[in-house]
């Protein structure tokens, strides 16, 4: 009797618990619909509604599975918490900053962003050479800077003196990550060879960008769009009559930024299971060139013919022995190229991306009223279209010059027929979605004021990724000394006096740019 009493009463909490976490999937799966309607454009509404609608009970649907593969095991339940708002992914994970300019630091804003404590180290009075880069308003750090350079703490310190050395060592013992982008060899003039470093502290991960890999050219100080010609990028970008282009997309330095903290995150997981730190190595070079496969794919189809679904193909233009510019052909070898709209006379951003994709291409010929080329000898295939693709540009772009890129898009998706229309940075700036989704933030800084940044584009389901202003310089020297090193006070006061972590006064950005700045990008 008691045991069936002991039973039921069993029973009925587990019956509590399941009607509890039922309760906890529908909030889910509501949370996340109006999520998703909430960011999108007025107009698309009902079509995302309905995919908001789908997504959210995909969501459910997942969450019920996992619940009962995890019903007999420890294993954890997906996060009651709110999208992206249950810890951050790289909690307890401690960076020394030693970089400066674009790559580096576009690699520890993301780490920062996804919860390391990333302390920048800056040499006193002057910092990171881009505080004095490009500054719109005299004596505030520039937007070069503070958009590079969220959620870090900044410490000054002249890493070529005795009791900067001292500070260095306390750092290296206390941190995880040492990231760098110096010239090659200025660590170890420093004195912080591999070997030291690797004595002090052995879980410490040593994380350089350098130009080149070893090589040649190991010896050579890169910039952007060095590596951007190094990398196979310009010799690939712009028109076959025209001269070498390197792109806006910072992907010598941005590009290799993120390359190197996949490569710190990676290691940070390997010393999980060795417990021991190692060197990582992202060259602008070898980043480039990585983003540039499809050229070295291009290169090697050459042997085999020409490129077909290149426009140059289809010009009679005959190629030569290394993969051309590409104008805008895609590299994935559906043709497409831009096309005027309605505006182009006085708006140099009213164009389109328009690709002819082959399964779509019936709807196409609906839609700007050619019908006939769905089933006429010359267009109805992709071969036979090859030759024919300027003229059928031609016809595409009589359309689109009678649409805004926006109808253009529009209608277009409705028939899920691939077009990108070419936005504006300004558009982007006030583009709604962008800000709801935290790709675009609004940032406030002690001297600037208001300003726009790229927040975090990558988002994580349970890591909060809030954007943090930039440090002023040196802000938080006397707080990392102390509650971070733990140097009493006696020796802060003898660190100080050294001039090791200098004179400048806090947050004030260099007023005059250096020589070497202007030459810095
Ligand atoms: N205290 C004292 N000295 C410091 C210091 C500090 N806190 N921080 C840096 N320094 C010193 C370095 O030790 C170095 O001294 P030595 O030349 O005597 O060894 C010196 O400052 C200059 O460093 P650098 O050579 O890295 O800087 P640069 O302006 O001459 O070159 C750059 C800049 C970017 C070309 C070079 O650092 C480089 O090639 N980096 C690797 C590639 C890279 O990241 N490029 C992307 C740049 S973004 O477009």
């Amino acid at each position: 009797m008691a045991k069936k009493k002991k039973d039921t009463k069993g029973k009925d909490k587990e019956k509590a618990r399941a009607k509890a976490r039922e309760k906890e999937l529908k909030a889910l799966a509501k949370a996340s619909m109006s999520k998703a309607a909430k960011g999108k454009a007025e107009k698309t509404k009902g079509k995302d509604k309905d995919r908001a609608k789908a997504k959210a009970k995909d969501l459910v649907k997942a969450a019920r599975k996992a619940d009962s593969k995890a019903k007999d095991s420890a294993a954890p339940r997906i996060s009651k918490k709110p999208w992206g708002q249950d810890g951050k992914a790289l909690d307890g994970v401690r960076i020394l900053d030693f970089t400066h300019v674009q790559s580096g630091p576009t690699c520890t804003q993301l780490l920062a962003w996804f919860g390391a404590d990333v302390i920048k180290v800056e040499r006193p009075g002057s910092g990171d050479i881009t505080r004095g880069q490009l500054q719109d308003i005299p004596g505030v750090d520039s937007l070069y800077f503070t958009m590079l350079n969220h959620n870090k703490r900044s410490i000054t310190l002249d890493s070529k003196s005795k009791e900067g050395m001292k500070v260095l060592e306390r750092l290296v013992k206390t941190c995880d990550v040492l990231v760098e982008n110096f010239a090659p060899g200025a660590l170890d003039r420093m004195g912080l060879t591999w070997e030291r470093i690797h004595a002090w502290n052995p879980r410490m991960i040593v994380a350089s960008v350098k130009g080149f890999g070893p090589g040649p050219y190991e010896d050579c100080k890169v910039y952007e769009n060095v590596a951007q010609c190094a990398g196979g990028a310009a010799s690939t970008t712009g028109f076959l009559d025209g001269p070498p282009l390197v792109t806006g997309a910072q992907i010598g330095d941005s590009g290799t930024g993120l390359h190197l903290a996949l490569g710190i995150v990676c290691a940070l997981y390997q010393r999980n299971r060795t417990g021991r730190g190692q060197r990582v190595l992202a060259s602008m070079q070898d980043g480039v060139l990585n983003l540039c496969r499809v050229k070295l794919r291009d290169q090697q189809r050459l042997a085999h013919g020409p490129l077909k679904e290149y426009t140059q193909y289809g010009q009679g233009i005959p190629f030569g022995e290394a993969t051309p510019r590409a104008g805008n052909d895609s590299g994935g070898g559906q043709p497409g190229v831009i096309l005027k709209c309605k505006g182009w006379e006085t708006d140099p951003n009213a164009y389109i991306y328009f690709i002819t994709q082959a399964p779509v291409w019936d709807k196409i010929c609906d839609l700007i009223g050619e019908p006939e080329w769905k089933t006429h000898p010359d267009y109805a295939k992709p071969p036979a279209r090859l030759p024919r693709l300027k003229q059928i540009f031609e016809r595409i772009e009589q359309w689109t010059m009678t649409k805004t890129k926006f109808e253009v898009m529009n209608e277009c998706n409705a028939l899920d027929i691939p077009v990108g229309p070419i936005l504006s940075m300004k558009e982007l700036a006030e583009e709604q979605s962008l800000r709801e989704t935290g790709t675009v933030v609004e940032v406030d800084h002690p001297t600037r004021g208001k300003y726009l940044s790229v927040g975090n584009p990558i988002k994580l389901s349970d890591s909060i990724s809030e954007v943090k202003r930039s440090p002023l310089l040196g802000e938080h020297t006397d707080e990392i000394l102390a509650k971070v090193l733990k140097f009493t006070p006696r020796e802060i006061a003898e660190i100080k006096a050294s001039g090791a972590t200098g004179e400048a006064a806090k947050g004030e950005a260099p007023k005059v740019e250096t020589p070497k700045a202007q030459a810095a990008e």
